[in-house]
């Protein structure tokens, strides 16, 4: 099950309905959940989730045993939103991000939507503390039961911000060539890895997705390094998201090319059915497939495919925010 935000967690803490929502879905082989701030400055939207303050620990600690109970396995995804964000979660100052470039649109807020600012620049002595945040945030996930972490270096946040030449202005040893725009990322996946074991580590990448206002010039070469880079740190895991947020797919990438260069597990995602992910791995394309939306909507998602039965649809308004409705109330089969 793909990493997929709902805005249910008021006061960033998970809740019992963020557990029964988590054990519905315990058959899929792994749950990786939605993104989980390291630190109050990682913030950008309402409602969701942290993994850094006890209260927070104690909350997905209901998560996770109500997935273990049910048999499954569950990865956290620690997330730091980096200029995706409002002053309004911080306290009236900006949000921070390598340099400082307005993204074009607007934020997500407590007060409906509003225009993004000018992030401010993050100093270099800044960056080993937020390594920091995320080596601190991989040691609550594990108090707080999970079975591993995937950092999330995706979708136009902090770690991509860094990553991308359109986002990553900097002049010091994180800016500039390949190699320095990759290091924050590297310094947090080694950071993490020798917290908790390689062996529990995921690092989910999206090299086509322009969402964000995110974009870089050559992105081939770009995650190619990240896969070589991420292959010699020794990460379980490359979970990549191979559509644009449009759900097109698109051929300014060769994923194969990425694929290659990593000697860890490939796991594919974006608009799959059973059929492509079936023969995507018979295929030698991808070791596994993640599947989002078709799980929101169809808990019992697995034995579906197994059974070949129609799916339940997914209703995008209730995607975001709200209670039970659109999160819990999704029918499984009757039972036979
Ligand atoms: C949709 C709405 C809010 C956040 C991502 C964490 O794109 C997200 C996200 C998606 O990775």
């Amino acid at each position: 099950m793909a990493p997929m935000t709902r805005n249910r967690c008021p006061e960033n803490i998970p809740t019992d309905l963020t557990a029964a929502y988590y054990r519905q879905r315990a058959t899929a082989g792994l749950i990786i959940t939605e993104g989980a701030q390291i630190s109050e400055q990682g913030i950008g939207y309402p409602a969701t989730p942290g993994i850094h303050a006890p209260g927070q620990i104690k909350g997905w600690r209901r998560v996770t045993d109500a997935v273990h109970e049910a048999g499954g396995r569950i990865f956290v995804q620690p997330w730091h939103c980096g200029r995706i964000s409002h002053p309004d979660f911080h306290a009236g100052q900006a949000p921070v991000a390598p340099s400082a470039i307005r993204p074009a649109g607007q934020a997500f807020t407590f007060k409906g939507m509003q225009d993004f600012v000018t992030p401010r620049a993050l100093e270099t002595d800044e960056i080993p503390g937020i390594v920091e945040q995320y080596r601190h945030a991989a040691t609550c996930a594990v108090d707080a039961g999970f079975d591993g972490v995937e950092i999330h270096a995706a979708n136009g946040y902090l770690i991509d911000q860094f990553l991308r030449d359109r986002t990553n202005h900097r002049t010091d040893a994180y800016g500039g060539p390949i190699e320095n725009r990759i290091r924050f990322l590297a310094e947090v996946a080694e950071a993490i890895c020798s917290e908790i074991g390689a062996e529990r580590v995921g690092v989910r990448i999206s090299p086509v997705n322009q969402f964000n206002d995110i974009d870089d010039s050559s992105p081939q070469e770009l995650f190619n390094c990240v896969a070589e880079t991420l292959g010699g740190i020794g990460i379980a895991c490359l979970h990549v998201v191979e559509v644009s947020m449009s759900g097109k797919p698109d051929t300014s990438v060769d994923f194969t090319e990425i694929r290659h260069r990593f000697p860890g597990r490939y796991m594919a995602n974006g608009g799959y059915t059973k059929q492509r992910a079936n023969e995507a791995i018979a295929g030698g394309h991808a070791d596994l497939v993640s599947f989002g939306v078709p799980f929101l909507a169809n808990p019992d998602l697995v034995r579906r495919f197994r059974l070949n039965t129609a799916l339940n649809e997914a209703n995008p308004d209730t995607f975001y925010g709200g209670g039970a409705e659109g999160y819990t109330d999704y029918p499984c089969l009757e039972d036979a």
